[in-house]
């Protein structure tokens, strides 16, 4: 059954200090502004990822250009990043390399993604709203070392800088997850039908970030789950 989505909007700036929250239903909100607006996620470990996975949740109107999720580290700005492109295209760039990783119409409503990648067969997966996908060969031997500098709501072109307006998200961001493996079938349905996972690496749910710019931090008290 849909679950209806009931608007009840509790809209607090947030400030610049460091915060961990449980952020269970809220959501990010990036406003279109012309000034540099992220939200810095800050990670539980610092590993060497050899194998990552992301799920995360968005809802834009913004069909031309947006990028979801940006990890940079010393050596190479686009490490692991997420981006929609020219109105029908998500890629996915992991140390350097960027692939069309599918071409989707891009729906104007939330959207559940979940994204991974393995160094030694180099697969990618990826889901979206439930439909799989999956590309071999993709970065394989690579690994994304170094302290990692994360960002929901613009993109990196240097490390923890060098962001290009024309390249911000605009729209909500919400249950964002990291973890520094693949995940199983099981633990994507969970997160896409149910909510319930936590990622080893970043965990919405004890979510320590920092943000600069405009940014709200919305509560909505039911997310339609897709
Ligand atoms: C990761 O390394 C950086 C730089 O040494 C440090 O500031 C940060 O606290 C470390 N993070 C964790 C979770 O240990
Ligand atoms: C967005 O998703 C909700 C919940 O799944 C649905 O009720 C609504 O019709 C969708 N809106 C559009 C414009 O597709
Ligand atoms: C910003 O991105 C746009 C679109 O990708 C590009 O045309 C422009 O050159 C970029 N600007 C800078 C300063 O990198
Ligand atoms: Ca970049």
């Amino acid at each position: 059954m849909e679950k209806i989505l009931i608007w009840t909007i509790l809209c607090t700036i947030i400030s610049g200090t460091l915060c961990q929250t449980d952020l269970g239903d809220d959501f990010f909100t990036f406003p279109d502004t012309p000034e540099v607006s992220y939200v810095q996620l800050l990670p539980d470990k610092n590993v060497t990822f050899t194998e990552i996975s992301l799920c995360m949740r968005f809802k834009t109107a913004n069909d031309e250009f947006f990028t979801l999720f940006s990890l940079a580290t010393r050596r190479r700005d686009n490490s692991f990043l997420v981006e929609g492109r020219e109105k029908n295209m998500f890629s996915l760039s992991i140390y350097g390399d960027q692939r069309i990783i599918l071409k989707k119409p891009f729906v104007r409503n939330w959207t559940s993604l979940c994204v991974s990648w393995t160094s030694d067969a180099g697969d990618v997966k990826i889901w979206i709203n439930g439909d799989y996908y999956e590309k071999r060969n993709f970065q394989k031997g690579e690994s994304i070392s170094g302290v990692p500098f994360i960002v929901i709501g613009e993109e990196q072109d240097l490390y923890g800088g060098g962001f290009n307006k024309s390249q911000s998200f605009i729209g909500d961001i919400a249950d964002v997850n990291l973890w520094d493996r693949t995940l199983t079938k099981e633990e994507v349905t969970d997160f896409l039908y149910h909510d319930n996972i936590r990622g080893n690496v970043i965990t919405w749910r004890a979510l320590r970030f920092n943000h600069k710019g405009y940014v709200a931090k919305n509560t909505a008290p039911c997310l339609p789950i897709n």
